[in-house]
């Protein structure tokens, strides 16, 4: 493939760029009083409000184009049916297959992957109904009511995120508790919650392997075997496994009939889908488990099927590539005006960064754009009182993501709708400062009364004034439920697929997260010799020197 830089598509953006590059959002829409009816997309309950972004028709136009010229629909063919698009690994990146409600089958090397993807959903379906009704029960008898999923990255972000975000759904009498950080701080304040007779540890690890999830799978065990007076036949009642790796799984003492299986064609950031979501299963219960498995169904066949100027992964990972290549806008803001969602920043921060924070492209090159931003962000209100006056007056510009529910899942007094205006007028003030700004001229008259009070505090009119023209998406539903949170992730996961296709890169390995694992096994060995190590740079060599002195 001819580099993306040398398309006509990519060179017709450059100039574009330079002649669209000094207007404002505030003209455009001035200019068009339906921008908003042309620049917004509808999808169930999902409005993508993206008219206040510095595009025109024309640069959608071009975008598309772009699109086009690389190849997006067979790649995204490719990534459907099954082809190993993740070639450093040699892998499918099959996450579709797990929510497909079709009866289509999909092929791995020949092999129809669904009746395998339906037997471990049958697996989960008994295995949670047993845990929420009791019918599974402690060592001792007693009813579940914790359930700790330890796990790490891609096998723990999502479980917890949606489980957060959907606690209004959970179980009453069940309690979440998400153990990640190898810090014995997390295992210890988890265990602290747990009563060993009533919890239900989920080792959640498609390789069985992780330093941190096996440190703390072990402390848990100690810790049950201890309060069981060291019976072994008490992990079968209080551990279950999900991982692709049967042998560490029966290793570990978890007996292979509570381990619940996936393959190696999911990729951990994309595992949510699967057997990963057996916390989210049990939590919610499995018909709310597969409502979200639906809504991003619902949202696979909408990439799959709407024209690429209406598709809104495309159209969102097109305007993203428009900041990140062309404005140089490298970083991206998600902003979810929801408690319930706060983990959804680091959820696709993982997303994004993980899959396209890479500089070598598909045919083995540097590449020669930028590729993956930064992804960050915060719930609102919060972020507006820590880090928003960057985004409004910063030197960098910093593109937006806001994201929010109409209704409010929760109640909290009797004059209920009051939090939640408050908080969506917030959003929606947001994003239109964003845009507007204030001209210094709006600044003098709000400061001063009349023409003669100009002078004193003049001083003043710079720094109150507002450029605007700063860019968001508003991505508004009617409330957050299992179905819409499963569009809203499959939205995010096509648009970086989207991306990578642009880039040309490999969106589904991560060979930066092994290197440091590496380094780690290098290090940790030498933390328990009597002597000064040599063996590294002189920085890490005194980390690890100073650490066996002082500790
Ligand atoms: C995700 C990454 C990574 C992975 C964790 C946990 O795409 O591969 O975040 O999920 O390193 O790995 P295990 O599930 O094998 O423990």
């Amino acid at each position: 493939m001819t580099a993306i830089t040398d398309s006509t598509a990519w060179k017709k953006l450059v100039e574009h760029h330079q002649s669209i590059q000094a207007s404002h959002m505030r003209d455009f829409f001035a200019q068009n009083p339906q921008r908003f009816d042309e620049l917004h997309l509808k999808f169930n309950d999902i409005i993508v409000d993206y008219s206040k972004n510095k595009i025109t028709n024309e640069t959608l136009k071009l975008l598309i184009d772009l699109v086009n010229e690389a190849n997006l629909t067979q790649w995204r063919e490719k990534l459907f049916t099954g082809e190993k698009i993740n070639f450093t690994e040699n892998r499918a990146a099959l996450h579709t297959a797990l929510r497909n409600q079709s009866n289509k089958p999909v092929l791995v090397d020949g092999v129809d992957i669904m009746p395998a993807i339906k037997k471990v959903r049958a697996q989960i379906t008994n295995f949670s109904n047993a845990v929420r009704s009791g019918k599974w029960q402690g060592f001792t008898g007693k009813k579940i009511k914790t359930i700790v999923n330890i796990g790490i990255g891609g096998s723990d972000l999502g479980p917890a995120m949606v489980c957060q975000a959907l606690k209004a759904f959970g179980h009453p009498e069940l309690t979440p508790i998400f153990v990640s950080n190898v810090d014995g701080a997390d295992i210890a304040q988890a265990l602290q919650q747990c009563d060993p007779e009533t919890t239900l540890f989920i080792v959640a690890s498609k390789t069985f392997t992780t330093q941190e999830t096996m440190t703390n799978a072990a402390t848990a065990r100690e810790w049950l075997l201890t309060h069981f007076g060291n019976d072994k036949a008490a992990i079968r009642a209080h551990f279950v496994a999900v991982s692709t790796n049967k042998r560490a799984v029966s290793e570990f003492g978890i007996d292979v009939e509570n381990m619940f299986e996936f393959w190696d064609w999911v990729g951990g950031r994309y595992s949510l889908w699967s057997a990963i979501g057996l916390a989210i299963a049990v939590y919610l219960g499995m018909d709310h488990y597969e409502a979200l498995l639906s809504g991003a169904h619902e949202m696979d066949q909408h990439f799959l099927d709407a024209p690429l100027e209406k598709n809104i992964p495309v159209l969102l990972a097109m305007i993203g590539i428009w900041y990140i290549n062309f404005f140089e806008y490298n970083t991206l803001a998600i902003l979810p005006y929801d408690q319930g969602l706060s983990l959804l920043p680091s959820y696709l921060q993982q997303a994004d960064m993980e899959s396209n924070g890479k500089f070598i492209g598909r045919d083995d090159e540097h590449v020669s754009v930028h590729t993956g931003p930064i992804v960050w962000g915060e719930s609102g209100t919060n972020g507006q009182h820590a880090f928003y006056q960057l985004i409004h007056q910063g030197t960098d510009i910093i593109p937006t993501d806001f994201i929010m529910p109409i209704k409010s899942q929760y109640r909290p007094n009797s004059d209920a709708d009051k939090h939640h205006k408050v908080l969506i007028s917030n959003f929606i003030a947001q994003t239109r400062a964003l845009m507007m700004g204030k001209t210094e001229d709006e600044v003098r008259r709000e400061l001063f009364p009349t023409e003669e009070d100009y002078g004193e505090l003049e001083h003043l009119v710079k720094h109150k004034s507002f450029q605007g023209n700063r860019p968001s998406n508003s991505i508004i539903f009617e409330e957050l439920n299992p179905k819409t949170l499963g569009s809203l992730l499959a939205i995010y996961e096509h648009k970086i697929f989207v991306q990578g296709v642009i880039w040309n890169i490999n969106s589904f390995d991560q060979w930066g997260v092994e290197y440091g694992k590496q380094i780690a096994n290098l290090v940790l060995p030498e933390l328990n010799v009597n002597r000064d190590t040599t063996a590294f740079d002189s920085s890490t060599n005194n980390l690890i020197n100073n650490f066996k002195k002082n500790r």
